[in-house]
């Protein structure tokens, strides 16, 4: 049996130390590592999912540090399929720079490409600083496609945040396909 194969490119951004990292080591890994490392340039990771005969492949684009040149970060979202842009529940600034992050993301992609806002480090409760109604409200104001409250600590809401980006992921792409498909079908329909 052959398998139906396809591929998206999934990048992670936001603030430095906000645990972007971690949450794909938990994802992939299921494991978390307390010891910050620094990491330099671009680090790929891999997660395939099989449904039937379908092959779904996560390519996560995971960049080290703050991206200074605007040409670097245009190339490194370049033919990104959706965004996951992250700030640190405890920390606000991470909050206020959610907005630069994506204004830059959607720079570079077409518009309808699915972005979802994340909030971790839930398991820091006591020093928390940003609320959940404060951060889903932002998630509105801003289009994001949802928000979660993840820790990559406990691993709380990991699994569920990219099983969501994959609905998103594969419902934005048959989208697109229709409305390329549209003339093809609506033509054959008449003929
Ligand atoms: N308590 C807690 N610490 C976390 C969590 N995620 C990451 N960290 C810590 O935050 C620091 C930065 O994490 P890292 O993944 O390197 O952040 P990045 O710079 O955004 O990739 C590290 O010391 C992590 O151990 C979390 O969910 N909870
Ligand atoms: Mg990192």
């Amino acid at each position: 049996m052959s398998m139906n194969e396809h591929t998206f490119k999934l990048v992670i951004i936001g603030d430095p130390m906000v645990g972007k990292t971690s949450i794909i080591t938990r994802f992939i890994d299921k494991t978390f590592d307390h010891d910050y490392k620094m990491s330099i340039g671009t680090q790929l990771n891999c997660s395939e999912i099989v449904v039937g005969d379908v092959l779904i492949r996560l390519i996560i684009w995971d960049l080290a540090g703050q991206p200074r040149f605007e040409s670097v970060r245009k190339l490194y979202f370049l033919g990104s399929d959706a965004v996951i842009v992250t700030f640190d529940l405890t920390r606000a600034e991470t909050f206020d720079n959610v907005e630069g992050w994506l204004q830059a993301f959607r720079q570079a992609v077409p518009d309808e490409t699915p972005s979802v806002l994340v909030g971790n480090k839930v398991d820091l409760a006591s020093k928390r600083v940003i609320s959940m109604a404060e951060a889903y409200q932002r998630h509105i104001n801003l289009e994001f496609d949802n928000y979660f409250e993840t820790s990559a600590r406990s691993g709380e809401n990991v699994g569920e945040l990219f099983d969501q980006v994959t609905r998103l992921l594969i419902y934005n792409r048959l989208a697109e396909l229709r409305e390329k498909l549209h003339p093809f079908i609506y033509s054959s329909f008449a003929s």
